[in-house]
């Protein structure tokens, strides 16, 4: 399956947990659909983590997980858990409360940084030191390579508003923490107004460069991008891809309005967004 077909099926998937649960958050999940689609299928490798900060995406991140074959029953976790929550399998990092993610990823990227681990060439198994057991005497013909996880994790923009977030982005800077990425969803709305209006945050992206990160702008909903940007690093500085987006993508009833925040969605409206998104 191609990338956007997925990110179409995560999407029908999404509207479905949220329209047979009548739970509310269509637009912040809506937004997120290619996001994540480009994170797991194409950028994360083994050993990388993803943190979302943003707590209420959870039915994008069950279904991504699902998809991934991670967890066997979206559906399942979402009723016991509508924001996301680390019992979930495939979850580090429960979220809900806003501002606090990037401070958690923080500490796991420092902590990747620090023990390192080593790639064999010659087979590929990853171990704690250069040593392998595929060629003689434990070494690797071809060599071993250092091999530093990578942390991703995603932000709202209205959560850029809380204070803790510009700790975390200073602590990152000041560790040159360069295999953390945050990716924000800068869809330009947050619960109850448009998040220049309530406090404003633009430009995003000249704040996180001025705190020494590296970081793009990009198209939130074209995978290509994404991508492109995402697998970018820059030596000592941690990065950041902020994604324009639009709040409630896919489902026009709800594109960009404040209400896709906190209104559920109903048939008609359900009926028509699964037709639009389908292949
Ligand atoms: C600390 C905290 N304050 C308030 C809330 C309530 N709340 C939930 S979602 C949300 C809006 C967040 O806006 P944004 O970060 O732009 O995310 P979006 O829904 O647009 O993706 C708010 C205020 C919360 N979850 N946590
Ligand atoms: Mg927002
Ligand atoms: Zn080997």
């Amino acid at each position: 399956m191609e990338n956007n077909q997925i990110a179409n099926k995560i999407r029908r998937k999404v509207l479905t947990m949220l329209y047979e649960n009548q739970k509310c958050h269509l637009g912040s999940n809506m937004s997120v659909i290619e996001i994540l689609t480009s994170l797991y299928f194409g950028v994360m490798k083994e050993n990388d983590i993803f943190i979302s900060s943003k707590g209420h995406c959870a039915a994008t991140l069950y279904a991504i997980l699902e998809e991934k074959g991670i967890i066997k029953d979206a559906d399942k976790y979402f009723k016991q858990h509508n924001l996301i929550s680390h019992e979930v399998p495939g979850v580090l990092f429960s979220g809900g409360s806003l501002g606090q993610g990037l401070s958690v990823a923080c500490g796991m990227a420092l902590a990747k940084k620090k023990e390192t681990k080593w790639k064999c060439l010659e087979c590929g198994t990853i171990r704690s030191g250069q040593y392998c057991f595929c060629c003689p005497n434990r070494t690797a013909t071809k060599g071993f390579q250092k091999i530093i996880p990578r942390v991703f994790c995603l932000l709202g923009d209205g959560e850029l508003q809380e204070g803790n977030v510009w700790e975390a982005v200073m602590f990152a800077a000041h560790h040159k923490l360069d295999n953390l990425t945050a990716i924000v969803d800068y869809n330009g709305l947050q619960a109850f107004g448009e998040t220049n209006k309530v406090m404003r945050i633009y430009p995003i992206i000249n704040r996180f460069l001025s705190f020494d990160w590296s970081g793009f702008q990009t198209v939130g909903h074209s995978i290509p991008h994404i991508q492109n940007v995402l697998k970018a690093q820059y030596k000592e500085q941690p990065h950041v891809v902020v994604c324009r987006t639009i709040k409630g993508k896919g489902v026009p009833a709800f594109e960009d309005k404040l209400e896709s925040h906190y209104l559920n969605i109903n048939k008609k409206q359900y009926e028509k967004a699964i037709r639009i998104n389908s292949d």
